[in-house]
C-alpha cells in the first residue's frame, strides 16, 4: 500500500483479497489517466464526458456483481465498494454515472426481469453501448416516493404511461429508463421505457453547482405506449425501488470514503509544503488536529464498509446498516472536505485543487438516494419500531 496514494491507518489491506487489490488498483489507474486529467474542466463547463461511458464499459465498472452470463463482472460487493470509492475519488458525479447504471438499471433489470429482459439489455448496458435511467422521484414526491402520480393503465395490448420524473441521472442521454409507476389497482410496478416511444421525452436541468459533471434532467410520459413484454415482471410495490436503492446506496458509502481521501490527501500534501511564519503550516498543532480528525474519519468510515460488504456478501446486510453507513460516510465526507478546503486557504477554492469541486458535489450525495435526514428516520424506525416519516 502506498499511504500518499490512500490511507490506509489501520492496515486495512490486509482484509482484502488479491482480487480486491486488483479491481482497486486497476479502477485506479484508470480514474488516474481516464478522469482526473478532464475532471476539472467538465466540472467548470458543466459538461458531462460522454466518451468515458464506453471506457467504463470497457474497464468493467457497469455491472460488476451481475453474472459474467449477462455481460458483468461476477464480482463480489466489496468489489464494487473499492469501484465506486477510487471512481469518487475521481469525482461523485462519475460515481454516479456508474452507480446508476449498475445497481438502479441493470440491478433492477437482473433481479425483476425475465430471462429474455435480461438478455436483451444487460450484455449492452454492461458494455456501455446503452446508457440506462432510474426515474423514482417526481416534482412533488422526492422523499416520499410511495405519494407517487406516475401511473399506467392496461390496455389489450400494451401499457398507457403518463406523468413525468425529476431530477434523473442520466436522464438527457438514457437509452433506457426503468420507470416506476402505478398501475390500474395502484400499485407500484416497474417498466422498461425505450427511448424512441411515441410521447417519452427527457430535458436537461441546468444551473447545477453541485454533480456538474453529471448530466441529471427529467422524464415527461403523454400517452407513453410501453409494450408488455415492457413490465419487469417481479417487480411488487414500493419495496422493488427500494431494493434497488439499497444496492446504490451502498455503493455511495464506500464512493464518499473515496472523495474524503482525495480531499484529505490533498491537504495532507499542500500543508507539508505551504510555508507561514518561516514554517510548514503542518508544523502548527491546529492544522495536525484538522488531519488527524480526518484520518480517524476517515479510517472509521474504511472499517464500516469493510464490514458491511462483507455483511452483504453473505446476504446479511440490512436496509438500515446500509443507510447508517451511507448517511455517516457521505457526512463525514462533507466534515473532511470542509476541513481540507480551510487548509488550502484561498488556493481551496480555486479549480486548481479538487476540494472545492468535491465539496459541492458531496452536498448532492448527501441529498440523493435518501437524504441525511431520511436515513436518521429510517435508523430510528429500525431501533425503535415505529417509522417516523409519516408524522
Ligand atoms: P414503507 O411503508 O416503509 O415501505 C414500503 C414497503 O417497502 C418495504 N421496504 C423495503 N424493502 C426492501 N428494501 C428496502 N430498503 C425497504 N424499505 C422499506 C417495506 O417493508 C414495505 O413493504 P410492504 O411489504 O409492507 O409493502 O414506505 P414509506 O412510504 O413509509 O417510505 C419509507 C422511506 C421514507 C424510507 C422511503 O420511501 C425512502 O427511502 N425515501 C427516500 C427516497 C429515495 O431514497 N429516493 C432516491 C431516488 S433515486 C436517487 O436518488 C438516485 S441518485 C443516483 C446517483 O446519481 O448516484
Ligand atoms: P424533499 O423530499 O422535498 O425534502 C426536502 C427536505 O425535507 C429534506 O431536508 C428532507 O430530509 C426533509 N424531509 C422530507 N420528508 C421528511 C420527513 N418525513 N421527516 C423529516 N424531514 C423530512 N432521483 C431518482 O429517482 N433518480 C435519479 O437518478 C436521481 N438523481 C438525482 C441527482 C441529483 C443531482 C439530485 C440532486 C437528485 C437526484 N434524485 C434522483 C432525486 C433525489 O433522490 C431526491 O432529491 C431526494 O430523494 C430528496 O427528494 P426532494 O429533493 O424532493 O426533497
Amino acid at each position: 500500500a502506498n499511504p500518499v496514494e490512500a490511507p490506509d491507518f489501520y492496515q486495512l489491506d490486509d482484509l482484502f483479497s488479491a482480487e480486491h487489490l486488483l479491481v482497486r488498483s486497476s479502477i485506479r489507474d484508470f480514474v488516474r489517466r481516464e478522469i482526473s486529467p478532464i475532471i476539472e474542466e467538465c466540472a467548470e463547463r458543466a459538461e458531462f464526458p460522454t466518451q468515458i461511458i464506453k471506457k467504463f464499459g470497457q474497464i468493467g465498472a457497469f455491472g460488476p456483481t451481475i453474472p459474467v452470463e449477462y455481460g458483468g463482472g461476477g464480482l463480489d460487493s466489496i468489489s464494487y465498494g473499492l469501484m465506486m470509492q477510487e471512481i469518487e475519488r475521481g469525482d461523485s458525479g462519475m460515481r454516479s454515472c456508474v452507480s446508476v447504471q449498475s445497481s438502479l438499471v441493470m440491478y433492477p433489470i437482473w433481479r425483476f426481469g425475465t430471462d429474455e429482459q435480461k438478455k436483451k439489455y444487460l450484455p449492452g448496458l454492461a458494455s456501455g453501448e446503452l446508457v440506462g435511467c432510474f426515474g423514482l422521484t417526481e416534482p412533488g414526491h422526492g422523499s416520499d416516493p410511495g405519494g407517487m402520480e406516475t401511473s399506467f393503465t392496461e390496455t389489450s395490448s400494451a401499457y398507457i404511461l403518463n406523468g413525468a420524473k425529476m431530477w434523473i441521472t442520466n436522464a438527457p442521454i438514457a437509452d433506457i429508463a426503468i420507470v416506476w409507476a402505478k398501475n390500474d389497482q395502484g400499485k407500484i410496478r416497474g417498466l422498461i421505457v425505450e427511448r424512441g416511444m411515441e410521447g417519452f421525452t427527457t430535458s436537461e436541468i441546468h444551473k447545477k453547482w453541485s454533480l456538474r459533471a453529471s448530466i441529471t434532467g427529467e422524464l415527461v410520459f403523454q400517452d407513453v405506449r410501453v409494450p408488455k413484454e415492457n413490465l419487469l415482471p417481479e417487480t411488487s410495490g414500493l419495496k422493488s425501488p427500494l431494493q434497488c436503492l439499497d444496492q446504490a446506496r451502498y455503493g455511495i458509502a464506500w464512493g464518499a470514503v473515496g472523495a474524503a481521501m482525495d480531499c484529505y490527501e490533498t491537504a495532507r500534501r499542500y500543508a507539508l509544503e505551504r510555508i507561514q511564519f518561516n514554517k510548514p503550516i503542518a508544523a502548527f498543532q491546529l492544522l495536525q488536529k484538522k488531519l488527524a480528525e480526518m484520518l480517524t474519519d476517515i479510517t472509521k468510515a474504511q472499517l464500516v464498509c469493510w464490514r458491511l460488504g462483507v455483511l452483504k456478501n453473505e446476504g446479511r446486510a440490512t436496509t438500515a446498516q446500509i443507510s447508517m453507513a451511507k448517511r455517516d460516510n457521505v457526512a463525514l465526507a462533507l466534515r473532511v472536505a470542509r476541513e481540507s478546503r480551510q487548509i488550502l486557504g484561498g488556493m481551496g477554492i480555486t479549480g486548481d485543487f479538487p476540494i472545492m469541486r468535491h465539496l459541492m458535489n458531496l452536498e448532492s450525495v448527501v441529498t440523493y438516494e435518501g437524504t441525511h435526514d431520511i436515513h436518521l428516520l429510517i435508523m430510528g424506525a429500525d431501533i425503535t419500531g415505529i417509522p417516523a416519516f409519516k408524522g
